[in-house]
């Protein structure tokens, strides 16, 4: 549970967009060997965001390769028909788009669902979208996902407006007393780690920013940012 006292410790996930497409399995195995903490799948449709990424089939495939949580962020148009897929192929937690429903009640009714499923349900942010959308559905989600980038593609700059809205969910969270924690995904460097857990972010998606880098070895990646979490003191809502 989410409070001052007991803040939700930190979780380094890795985006798997990000990874070498050819060998997902051997980065799965790398990482997973390495102590991430789960596994962040981006699924894209070519229509909510001009590009596509990784599929249900392409969760199952790996699913028998880690037991850490897999993590799937649905950047796609009505998500309600496609839910049933990623609940069968293993995905652990689920965040819809906030801008991908029609109203509050359809995101109340995904959330629902996932939940109903046994798996935590997320409502991910673009960057424009208002915290406000969420209050009509804080009692419904186990996490935020706060895009710090336009959902689509990786290796964006990140979005400082972001870090305001941060404070504004970390607030809301708080005042309503709902254990929900927050996601930041899009350009999370190692260097803004400790400001945006100072600021109540407890999962972090790591990229091209974070784990793969240039010419970087996952496992010293990994071991680096597990040391830096380690090191970063929590905000009053984590
Ligand atoms: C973007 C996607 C993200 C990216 C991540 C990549 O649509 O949702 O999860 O994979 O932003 O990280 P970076 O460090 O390249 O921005
Ligand atoms: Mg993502």
């Amino acid at each position: 549970m989410a409070n001052r006292v007991n803040p939700a410790a930190a979780q380094m996930g890795a985006s798997l967009m990000c990874a070498d497409q050819g060998n997902l399995r051997g980065a799965v195995v790398e990482l997973d060997q390495a102590g991430i903490d789960y596994f962040h799948f981006d699924v894209m449709d070519g229509g909510f965001v001009p590009n596509f990424a990784l599929s249900a089939d392409a969760m199952e495939a790996l699913r028998a390769a880690s037991r850490q949580p897999f993590d799937a962020h649905l950047m796609i148009a009505r998500p309600a028909r496609h839910l049933d897929r990623f609940i069968a192929a293993g995905a652990d937690w689920i965040s819809v788009h906030v801008e991908a429903a029609r109203d509050a009640h359809e995101l109340k009714a995904l959330a629902r669902a996932i939940r109903r499923a046994g798996r935590e349900a997320g409502a991910a942010l673009s960057p424009a979208t208002p915290v406000s959308a969420l209050a009509p559905i804080l009692e419904e989600i186990d996490f935020v996902c706060v895009m710090a980038v336009e959902p689509g593609f990786a290796g964006q700059k990140f979005i400082a407006a972001v870090l305001p809205k941060l404070d504004e969910l970390a607030a809301l969270i708080l005042s309503a007393g709902a254990p929900v924690r927050i996601q930041v995904d899009g350009n999370v460097s190692p260097e803004r780690i400790p400001d945006l857990r100072a600021r109540g972010v407890s999962r972090f998606v790591g990229g091209t920013s974070a784990i793969f880098r240039p010419g970087a070895v996952l496992k010293d990646e990994v071991a680096a940012l597990r040391r830096l979490l380690a090191l970063s003191p929590a905000g009053a809502h984590s």
